[in-house]
């Protein structure tokens, strides 16, 4: 799967290469291309923005060098996205749907606001990770690169996702590792066991337990489980 990101920011998405995500791009499983827009300012001091038009605070990007940019990778098939405090929030279905695309085009907002006619030339939809004010639309593309991601084949391990599914939308079982005994604390006996039916129907108590406790909307009836 591809993706490429606009944004004046490139350095921040350092943190891809890390862990999964950045295993992922080394195994070929991921392509993501960074496009600095300031690349593409014609202006000798390289500037890419400037006051607004009837005047106010702040300054606006100039819709030439985001479009030049947007040429630079756009394909036929290509999906436009723009990160904005006025995106419909990502939920885990959208999510979902989006890993069934092939080439995902990131345009990362920015405090200072881009102006509005190459938002309404290019972005095929609009996407804000949820209702707090951040700096910008970075962070938010790297939120949305990695959630996608997961569901991309090979990413992760295929038992992941299943147990995912599996655990139907309830909250994750607690999980134990040596020593068996930690600042008086002892593992739980039935996880030493061996009895592999009895960690099951263990396991899932717990889930939906914990479940009840921290995050009891989870359980009501018309909670459709992948929608918030
Ligand atoms: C009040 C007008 N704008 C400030 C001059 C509002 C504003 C625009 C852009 C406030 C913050 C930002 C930067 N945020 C994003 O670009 C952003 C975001 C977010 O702030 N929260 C949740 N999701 C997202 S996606 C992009």
């Amino acid at each position: 799967m591809k993706f490429d990101v606009l944004t004046l920011f490139p350095n921040m998405f350092d943190a891809l290469k890390e862990s999964i995500i950045g295993r992922s791009q080394e195994k070929g499983l991921l392509d993501i291309n960074l496009i600095n827009i300031r690349d593409f300012s014609k202006n000798k001091h390289k500037k890419v923005d400037d006051t607004p038009y009837g005047g106010g605070a702040g300054m606006v990007i100039n819709p030439t060098v985001v479009y030049d940019a947007y040429q630079s990778v756009k394909t036929e098939k290509a999906k436009v996205i723009y990160l904005s405090p006025q995106g419909k929030v990502l939920t885990q279905n959208k999510v979902q749907e989006l890993a069934e695309e092939e080439h995902i085009i990131l345009l990362c907002g920015h405090y200072e606001g881009i102006d509005q006619r190459v938002i309404d030339e290019i972005v095929d939809e609009e996407i804000s990770i949820g209702n707090y004010v951040l700096t910008g639309g970075e962070i938010p593309a790297m939120v949305l690169i990695d959630s996608v991601s997961r569901y991309v084949e090979g990413v992760i391990n295929q038992d992941s996702v299943n147990e995912e599914s599996f655990s139907n939308g309830l909250l994750e079982y607690p999980q134990y590792t040596r020593p068996e005994m930690f600042l008086g604390r002892k593992v739980p006996e039935v996880l030493l066991s061996g009895n592999h039916q009895k960690i099951e129907e263990w396991r899932k108590e717990q889930a939906v337990e914990i479940t009840r406790r921290k995050r009891p909307e989870l359980l009501k009836e018309n909670n459709s489980k992948k929608e918030e």
